[in-house]
């Protein structure tokens, strides 16, 4: 079993080149953006509290998207590796999710990282609230505020992650197959 996790602020291409990821090396992709808008668009209680702090451009609470990705890797016992996006996003994500994965006798292999510039963020997403018809892509203050949360409470994993040599920054400005290709190239590296 081989497991990443596809790293990066909001709008860095984490969900563009997660597609493209799982379908080339077979993985099941694990998306806690997805999974919680899949809750609001059902209207769920999980999905009714998660909307509150989605809104905002807040994280949702550890304790809800922990519980998400607990049962979403007992659902798929038979998956040849997990691709997680967007999660963890905090410290406390991180132990657990090492904890989870232990308990499957595996591990992350590898943690990719993908550097783009913050204006860069800032208009991709504000180009995406055209279309995706998501309240957190529609507002440039709470796109900033996603940022700020980023900064505050995600970039802790990466330093996590590092002290077990497992993160490599890939550059997240250029074309999709570019960036593709170069996150491909560092996953070929780690299976060998
Ligand atoms: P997510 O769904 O994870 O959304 P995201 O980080 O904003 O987007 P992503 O990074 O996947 O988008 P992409 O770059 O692919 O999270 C949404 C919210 O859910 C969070 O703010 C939080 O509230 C909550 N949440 C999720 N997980 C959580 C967790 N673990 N803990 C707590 N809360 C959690 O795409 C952005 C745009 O860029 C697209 O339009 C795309 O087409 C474009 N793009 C991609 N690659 C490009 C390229 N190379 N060039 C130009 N444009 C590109």
């Amino acid at each position: 079993m081989f497991n990443i996790i596809l790293f990066g602020p909001p709008g860095s291409g984490k969900g563009t080149q997660s597609e493209k990821l799982v379908l080339k090396y077979d993985l099941k992709h694990l998306s806690t953006g997805d999974i919680l808008r899949s809750e609001i668009a059902g209207q769920t209680p999980l999905g009714l509290e998660a909307k509150n702090f989605m809104d905002k451009g807040q994280l949702v609470p550890d304790e809800v998207v922990i519980g998400m990705i607990s049962s979403a890797l007992e659902k798929t016992p038979q998956a040849k590796g997990f691709l997680f996006d967007g999660f963890p996003r905090t410290d406390t994500q991180a132990e657990a999710l090492d904890k989870l994965l232990k308990l499957k006798q595996t591990e992350i292999g590898v943690v990719l990282a993908l550097l783009v510039s913050e204006e860069e963020l800032v208009q991709r997403l504000l180009n995406r609230g055209q279309t995706s018809g998501r309240v957190d892509d529609n507002n440039v203050d709470v796109i900033r505020a996603r940022i700020v949360e980023y900064h505050k409470k995600t970039t802790a994993v990466a330093d996590y992650y590092r002290k077990f040599n497992k993160v490599f920054n890939v550059p997240g400005e250029g074309s999709v197959d570019e960036i593709f290709a170069s996150l491909c190239a560092k996953i070929d590296e780690k299976i060998q």
